[in-house]
């Protein structure tokens, strides 16, 4: 049996907003595009300006029209990246299995270490007694016996929470649960499973196997598992590695989206082709933009696993490059991967074991007689 931590921080962006600026604390605080922007989103909020119906990703006019009191501020992220660093930091002193799995939130392999403490309580009390001692910040943990119930732990008493899953206490916890709280369902799957009247785990535990893997294919067989409380994937710890990133600067402002895709799919080529050849994966995928008035942004996505494999970034970075609009002409595109591990999970809806062989001897070949010569049709 093993003990799997998740700390998720509160409110992140807009704690650490109210620790550098005290008069916020007791506030709605809002951060986010600038209120005026048309378009720009809500980041975070403080649990105060939940109270009005503010969240993450909520158009920002949309947040301004319900809480007009509030404080708006756009974020910091160096500042943000920082708390984030410190966080992972006190995380390393609990455990040496820490998977950071965004900037304010990581998993910790605690197995082994449950005689340090008292309880299973006492080691979830410590961590976040450390955390609000070193960063005035608070955190949540859930602490289970894998990464999908510690996960669902750590949101069940937010802000501020403690919440411990034994191994007797799965089902009171689970089976209660709207569907749309397990790993993997989006909006799409949570509507067919409702459509089937599936809402609660309670209703899809009463699915067979059989019936659920031809129903739903391999997600299927995901639910399956999920709606029990199992989930084997162990915790990946990230590896003290910087990104791998390749940019180019064009000498003309390219306005059609092709011609971009193109150079994308140049530039995910050589990312993953080095961390191929580095024997790591990469978590966080990040594209960067420069416009015609040097105007630049940077925007990432990070992965449930770890990858090294060309069609998965590229289609991460296709998406992220769909955000943009072209009018302004490109100056430069760049993609980095970030947020290394050594080890990778095979992601049951995403990647075949066939494109990590297909990738061996397709590098096989490029590394032999130079980069370059073998590329999958996409890269072209
Ligand atoms: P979350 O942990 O999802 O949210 P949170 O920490 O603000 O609030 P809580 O965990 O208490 O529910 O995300 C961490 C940070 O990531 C968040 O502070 C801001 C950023 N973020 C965005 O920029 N956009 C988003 O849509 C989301 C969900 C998060
Ligand atoms: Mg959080």
């Amino acid at each position: 049996m093993r003990t799997i931590a998740h700390v998720d921080m509160d409110a992140f962006y807009a704690s650490v907003e109210i620790l550098d600026n005290p008069i916020y604390k007791g506030r709605p605080v809002i951060v986010g595009a600038h209120p005026s922007s048309p378009r720009g989103v809500v980041s975070t909020c403080s649990y105060e300006a939940r109270k009005f119906g503010v969240r993450s990703a909520m158009p920002i006019k949309e947040a301004y029209r319900r809480c007009p009191q509030g404080i708006y501020v756009t974020p910091r992220m160096w500042r943000y990246q920082e708390m984030s660093e410190k966080i992972h930091q006190i995380l390393h002193t609990f455990s040496p299995v820490v998977e950071s799995v965004s900037i304010d939130e990581a998993f910790l392999d605690m197995t082994g270490c449950e005689h340090f403490y008292q309880s299973l309580d006492n080691m979830g009390q410590e961590m976040k007694k450390r955390i609000a001692d070193d960063t005035r910040l608070t955190a949540s943990v859930g602490i289970a016996p894998n990464r999908f119930l510690a996960k669902l732990a750590s949101d069940a008493r937010k802000p501020d929470g403690l919440t411990i899953i034994s191994p007797e206490g799965i089902d009171r916890f689970l089976l209660p649960l709207p569907v749309s709280k397990l790993w993997g369902v989006g909006t799409v799957l949570g509507e067919k499973l409702y459509s089937l009247g599936i809402k609660t785990v309670t209703d899809l535990r009463q699915k067979s196997k059989a019936w659920l893997g031809s129903t739903f294919g391999l997600q299927g067989e995901h639910l399956y598992c999920l709606a029990r409380g199992i989930d084997i994937s162990p915790v990946q710890p990230c590896l003290d590695q910087k990104s791998i990133s390749q940019e180019r600067t064009f000498m003309l402002d390219i306005t059609s989206r092709e011609p971009l895709e193109q150079i994308l799919a140049e530039l995910v080529y050589s990312v993953a082709f080095s961390l191929r050849r580095k024997k790591l994966y990469a978590r966080t995928i990040t594209l960067k933009i420069r416009f015609r008035d040097f105007s630049t942004y940077t925007r990432s996505r990070t992965l449930k696993n770890s990858t090294n494999d060309d069609l998965r970034i590229f289609g991460v970075v296709q998406q992220l490059f769909d955000t943009f609009s072209l009018q302004r002409g490109v100056r430069l595109l760049g993609v980095s991967a970030s947020n290394m591990t050594e080890t990778h999970q095979l992601d049951v809806f995403q990647v075949s074991e066939k494109s990590g062989v297909i990738n061996k001897v397709l590098d096989g070949i490029n590394t032999k007689f130079s980069k370059d010569i073998i590329k999958k049709g996409r890269f072209w």
